[in-house]
């Protein structure tokens, strides 16, 4: 047993609160899908890469999310005689969610880059040194978890090396985000800061909820950590997608993009 979720047994409202959490997170992703499919057509081929990362990041996430609930509900039975939900054969562990990052925080940054207009050899330069360095933060972090019902020092020492990387990549998108700011159309500047502070809070809930088994070791702790995560996930992925298709929109307007026009065969042509 790696995490401590599988160490408890479950009211029947904290169980159900859990799964209903994961289950919830599935259908924002999912919904966040359809809006990235439908208005990547008002978006010029300039910026549309960021939104095509939005989908993958959305198919992604559902995705691992859906196992997530799935896990959940194998790895307790009710218990009719005490009314609990208590540890199954299966366990559940949060470590998919870990290696899914290796996946979706490389497309989330690149689509910061992209809609940042930073292109060429810089982006390919700046993406590399982000991703390598988040790599690094999730790796660590794998390891670390991994110690979360058997020694805290590990989680410890794993979660401060992990921490290290967090602090240097968010400093390399600070710079960047701000350093571009005054190049942007006003249209797009003021969605950018708040980008910015939407990724310091989002991503934050992440490392809180890597220290759940230090606060709140306990049946009422999971349910916090799996609040802190669905959170963190439908706001990290889904709100800063739109978000960043929103400043998508806002350039292709400002460079004079206009979709190609809806042919209708039924209305008169012009000059006829
Ligand atoms: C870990 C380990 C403890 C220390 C820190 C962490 C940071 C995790 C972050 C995760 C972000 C995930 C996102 C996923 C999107 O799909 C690894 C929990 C600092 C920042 C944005």
């Amino acid at each position: 047993m790696t995490n401590i979720e599988s160490l408890y047994t479950y009211s029947t409202s904290q169980y159900e609160a859990v799964d209903h959490l994961l289950s919830m997170g599935v259908g924002a992703h999912f919904a966040a899908l359809i809006f990235f499919i439908l208005l990547s057509r008002f978006i010029a081929p300039r910026y549309r890469t960021a939104t095509a990362l939005s989908c993958i990041v959305m198919v992604s996430a559902g995705t691992i999310l859906y196992g997530q609930s799935g896990l959940w509900e194998n790895a307790f039975t009710f218990d009719q005689t005490t009314g609990l939900y208590t540890p199954a054969d299966a366990t559940f562990s949060n470590g998919y969610r870990y290696v899914n990052w290796m996946v979706t925080i490389p497309c989330l940054l690149t689509q910061l880059l992209i809609v940042l207009d930073i292109r060429g050899n810089q982006l390919f330069r700046d993406a590399g040194v982000l991703i390598l360095l988040a790599w690094g933060m999730i790796v660590t972090g794998y390891v670390g978890q991994l110690y979360e019902t058997t020694d805290l020092m590990q989680l410890t020492i794993w979660g401060a090396i992990s921490t290290v990387f967090f602090v240097a990549m968010n400093w390399i998108v600070g710079t960047r985000i701000f350093r571009t700011l005054p190049l942007m159309p006003p249209t797009a500047s003021g969605a950018m800061r708040k980008v910015f502070w939407l990724m310091m809070f989002a991503w934050t809930l992440y490392p809180l909820a890597y220290a759940v088994p230090y606060f709140a070791p306990s049946a009422g702790g999971v349910v916090i950590r799996q609040a802190l995560f669905t959170v963190a996930d439908v706001s990290s992925k889904a709100v800063y997608g739109i978000m960043i298709t929103y400043i998508a929109l806002q350039r292709s307007a400002a460079e004079g993009f206009e979709p190609a026009m809806q042919v209708n065969s039924l209305s008169p042509q012009k000059g006829t």
